[in-house]
């Protein structure tokens, strides 16, 4: 640290230097800057090593859970500044997800018995891998509220996917991938009978249970396939977070529990709360569970559907050998697999160790078919003595444990204590310690759970901010503070408020792994991965209405965006009518995203270069309706504008001409052709001619002169 400061301190004055010489009213020295705003030289080096100047980048990009927002926070490692809200189980207008009809599709698939759920309570993110290391391509991330896994493509940074789990009433541990994201762990948390029926409480042990479900991911289409996945049943045990073994311990699972006392409260009718009773045991259950045996079950056909899922039934997985139970500390919380596999750290809530296991003894207890017991469930129980490696005094309340990039290194958060505690596994003794405000959940390395953990920086996610920011309100800002962990002892650098909640976990992957696209192919469904049927080229904009022999009609409209301008401009429709619209846009300049928000329909779309999207509702009452444009893409962006009129039933036109006023251009250029009745259908179509392509092409002149003065990147 010293040495450090030797070094930055002439680098400090040579700026005040350089700021003295540069003469202007304004400009201060930095010496007056920091007596001014009362930095020390400590503040100066963290905030040196944070600062990103403008236009420069992050090293790591962290994906956050939003928590019960729904939604995962992107922000960049060390500069701290937050890219990009991604809504996931929460509608979020800026991206028009939930309001165009692509993304309306994703979120209906996280329906639960037919009714919409609009948030999630998001907890873990996990990052796609290959041969156990981060490769970029994917985001998991789970619900524990209503037993959810999302999936999150890193090619455009948009949710894809939900799948409802088919088994469970609320899902902790997941998302945690297996390193070849062969499978993501979903274990539940609290225990319900795996139907859905009404079971009273007095049956709890015999009808309540957990499970531990493997999503199976199609890496093909970059999706889950419920089809293949499948599901453990496991005892009552409020299973808790999961880690997949790597390296020695490729193919096992490790999940952790917590309540194994089963202990049903109810303080109501006179019992003592669940808090008291789910802890009055010395110890809980890691679940230990062979993914790579069930996966050749579920493929040799040996498995059953239950509900249409494979469900492995407890007296199968002892059977088969799959699945095995080891006694952990007293309520424990994270359970973290070492990056060479061979290790794997337990702690307790409510113990103040860190719990280190060899998997090298627990697969020798299990050839020799050597166990202490058996649980009421006739699950094999592996003595705790026969298979720990060493156990640290890390501080009270230990919850999560990451690696570092150096060997032995780990860092565990002590929610009690509000201390991140660094420690050496090989030799089982601690390191260094920091105070962290305030209460710290996980806590998380640069690619600190994978195989090759990167070290350099750790990130607290905190659970009290209380006095670290200015007040805003009851409801606090969550804190994530950046330590500097290159050295030997802990360096705090930064305190980052975020406003969602309450986030969990997150993980970082170096940036240059990450190949996001900043256009789409044109007309492009970006939720399904596919060309959109809806894609419209310019010059060949359309609006077609349609009846049926009922007489119920549709308005379908078939635009496009570019700079400065929707066509159409005016959409006709009468009440009672149903509007479809998809916009193209066709822009391919970087960053050139038109919005398009139509009044009183609740209509928002993201439209990003290239993307087709789509709004569907129906006009009930007539009237007029302006939409335009929402994101500000050029000088005239508030003419990138038009009229959705919304005519009575049998409306006849007056025939009285346009009012038109002072105008530039020959007016009548811009009016679309007559309507025609199209040939065999009973469908009317305004179809926009030669003088929209004129304009098009005017457009995309436009465009393009814009383009070469602000765009530099290649299209
Ligand atoms: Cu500790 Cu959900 Cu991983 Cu909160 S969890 S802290
Ligand atoms: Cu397009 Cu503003």
């Amino acid at each position: 640290m010293k040495q450090l400061m030797k070094r930055f301190v002439p680098l400090l004055t040579g700026l005040s230097i350089a700021l003295t010489a540069g003469g202007s009213a304004t400009a201060s020295t930095l010496d007056d800057v920091m007596k001014k705003r009362g930095l020390t030289q400590k503040d100066l080096l963290a905030a040196a090593k944070t600062y990103t100047p403008t236009g420069g980048r992050d090293e790591f990009l962290a994906f956050a859970s939003g928590g019960q927002s729904g939604q995962v926070i992107v922000y960049g490692i060390p500069s701290m500044r937050i890219l990009k809200y991604i809504g996931v189980f929460t509608p979020e207008p800026w991206q028009g997800y939930g309001f165009d009809d692509e993304s309306k599709a994703v979120l209906a698939q996280g329906r639960i018995n037919g009714k919409d759920i609009t948030y999630g309570d998001t907890h873990h993110p996990a990052i796609s891998e290959t041969d156990g290391d981060y490769d970029g391509r994917y985001l998991f991330i789970n619900d524990k509220a209503n037993p959810r896994i999302a999936v999150i493509d890193l090619h455009d940074f948009e949710t894809k996917q939900i799948v409802v789990n088919p088994f469970f009433k609320s899902a902790h541990g997941g998302a945690f991938v297996t390193p070849n994201t062969e499978y993501v762990m979903d274990p539940a948390q609290y225990a319900a009978p795996l139907t859905d029926e009404f079971v009273p409480l007095e049956e709890f042990n015999d009808k309540y249970r957990g499970g531990l479900t493997y999503w199976k991911f199609d890496d093909k289409k970059g999706r889950l396939d419920p089809e293949q996945s499948f599901t453990f049943e496991l005892p009552p045990y409020s299973q808790d977070l999961s880690d997949a073994g790597k390296g020695p311990s490729y193919g096992w699972g490790f999940t952790n529990s917590f309540c194994s006392e089963r202990y049903v409260g109810g303080i109501e009718r006179g019992r003592p709360p669940f808090e008291a009773g789910c802890s009055s045991k010395d110890t809980d259950f890691m679940h230990v569970t062979n993914w790579k045996k069930a996966a050749e079950l579920v493929k040799a056909g040996k498995v059953k559907k239950v509900k249409g899922s494979y469900l492995i039934s407890m007296k199968q997985a002892v059977k088969e050998g799959l699945l095995y139970l080891i006694p952990e500390p007293k309520s424990p919380h994270g359970v973290d697999v070492t990056p060479d596999g061979k290790l794997i750290t337990v702690s307790g809530k409510l113990d103040s160790h860190a719990w280190v296991y060899s998997f090298d003894k627990i697969m020798k207890a299990i050839k020799a078919k050597k166990f202490e017991s058996h649980d009421p469930y006739g699950l094999p129980i592996i003595a705790m003595k026969d298979v720990l490696h060493t156990q640290v005094n890390v501080g009270l309340g230990p919850l999560h444990t990451q690696y570092d990039s150096k060997p032995c290194v780990a860092y565990t958060s002590i929610y009690v204590d509000s201390m991140v505690t660094k420690w050496d596994y090989c030799k089982g003794k601690v390191l260094d310690q920091i105070n962290i405000h305030y209460n710290i959940g996980h806590l998380m390395t640069m690619e600190g759970d994978s195989k090759s953990p990167d070290g350099k920086y750790l990130v607290s996610l905190n659970k009290l901010s209380i006095d670290r920011f200015n007040p805003v309100g009851p409801l606090h800002p969550q804190n994530h503070q950046l330590i500097d962990i290159s050295g030997e002892k802990m360096e705090l650098l930064y305190d980052m408020p975020l406003p969602l909640g309450e986030p969990h976990y997150v993980v970082a992957i170096a940036a240059d792994k990450l190949k996001p696209a900043v256009r789409y192919k044109s007309g492009w469904d970006s939720r399904t991965d596919k060309r959109s049927p809806y894609k419209t080229r310019a010059g060949r904009e359309k609006t077609v209405r349609n009846c049926d022999a009922s007489g119920k009609c549709t308005v379908e409209v078939f635009g496009t965006t570019i700079r400065s301008h929707i066509t159409p401009e005016i959409i006709e429709a009468e009440v009672g009518d149903t509007v479809k619209m998809h916009f193209t846009n066709l822009e391919r300049a970087q960053d050139e995203v038109h919005g398009f928000a139509l009044n009183g329909q609740n209509v928002q779309l993201s439209i990003e270069p290239g993307k087709t999207a789509s709004a569907t509702f129906t006009v009930e009452k007539e009237g007029v309706y302006p939409y335009y444009c929402t994101e500000f893409c050029s000088a005239l962006h508030l003419e990138m504008q038009g009229y959705l009129l919304v005519k009575p039933k049998g409306y006849k036109s007056t025939g009285a001409a346009m009012q038109a006023g002072e105008s530039l251009f020959c007016g009548s250029l811009f009016w679309a052709s007559k309507p025609k009745q199209a040939a065999n259908t009973n469908a009317t179509v305004y179809a926009y001619g030669a003088p929209t392509v004129l304009r098009s092409l005017r457009n995309h002149l436009f465009a393009a002169l814009h383009n070469s003065l602000s765009d530099s990147t290649p299209t």
